[in-house]
């Protein structure tokens, strides 16, 4: 049945609920034999970009002149770098530092979400080294007294990353403390379970597969529904001063 001109997507200019039936697959240069389906960029207000790119066998993703962190969500890839080579399954990570040469090859049919943005060099702050991990390896802490509400933080809370990139767990039921209004702007990609989202004056249902793009000062609240828990990826600026 055609959907009859509906869809749970919604675009304003504090916030972007992008549901899978509006994907919108393109390429450019520095993907070969794959396609992105992007999610934030600057053309809608974000300060950083993230898209979803799906590799056919031997597709690549090329260097990029920005600092770089991937998640492979299916398939599995490798890392090509100067003189040596990283595998990454589903659930594994990489964080590639601004200059850092690398390619990804897709060994199989892969899908990876893929965050960049330019470093912001600080005098006196050594930029962090790059990071290559596994989701499963990192431990997750407890966020505020909740014993229903954990984050796993893919990069480290340090002053030589200028973002963060954490995983998100809810049990069923459980939600944020607080509707938060904060600085930071968020990229997030659902990858478990469903809930209702807070953006601005609105409330969203979601679910596993959608991307939500908050910007600075976006009201924001999660609290998950139905029997399995929730889980998202959740990227932020941080640890720069604002001006
Ligand atoms: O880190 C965060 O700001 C996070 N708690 N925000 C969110 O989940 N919308
Ligand atoms: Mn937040």
């Amino acid at each position: 049945m055609h959907n009859l001109g509906q869809t749970r997507s919604s675009y304003h200019r504090t916030h972007l609920l992008q549901t899978p039936d509006t994907f919108v697959r393109s390429a450019f240069p520095g993907i070969n034999n794959a396609v992105a389906i992007i999610h934030a960029a600057p053309q809608m207000g974000a300060a950083f970009t993230q898209y979803t790119v799906e590799f056919e066998t031997d597709g690549v993703l090329c260097h990029s002149s920005m600092q770089r962190f991937l998640y492979l969500l299916e398939g599995s890839l490798e890392i090509r770098l100067d003189g040596s080579t990283q595998s990454l399954q589903p659930g594994g990570y990489a964080y590639l530092p601004e200059g850092l040469r690398h390619e990804f090859v897709a060994s199989v049919r892969s899908r990876a979400a893929v965050i960049e943005k330019h470093y912001e060099a600080t005098h006196g702050i050594q930029t962090g080294a790059a990071i290559f991990g596994h989701v499963d390896d990192v431990v997750s802490n407890l966020l505020g007294d909740d014993d229903d509400l954990r984050v796993q933080l893919l990069i480290p809370d340090e002053p030589g990353y200028d973002c963060a990139v954490n995983v998100m767990h809810y049990q069923p039921g459980a939600s944020l403390a607080m509707v938060e209004i904060h600085i930071m702007e968020h990229g997030l990609l659902m990858l478990e379970g469903q809930g209702i989202y807070r953006l601005g004056d609105s409330w969203y249902p979601v679910q596993s597969g959608d991307f939500i793009w908050m910007a600075p000062y976006c009201p924001q609240w999660f609290g998950a529904l139905g029997k399995k828990p929730a889980k998202y990826l959740i990227y932020k600026n941080t640890n720069r001063h604002p001006i």
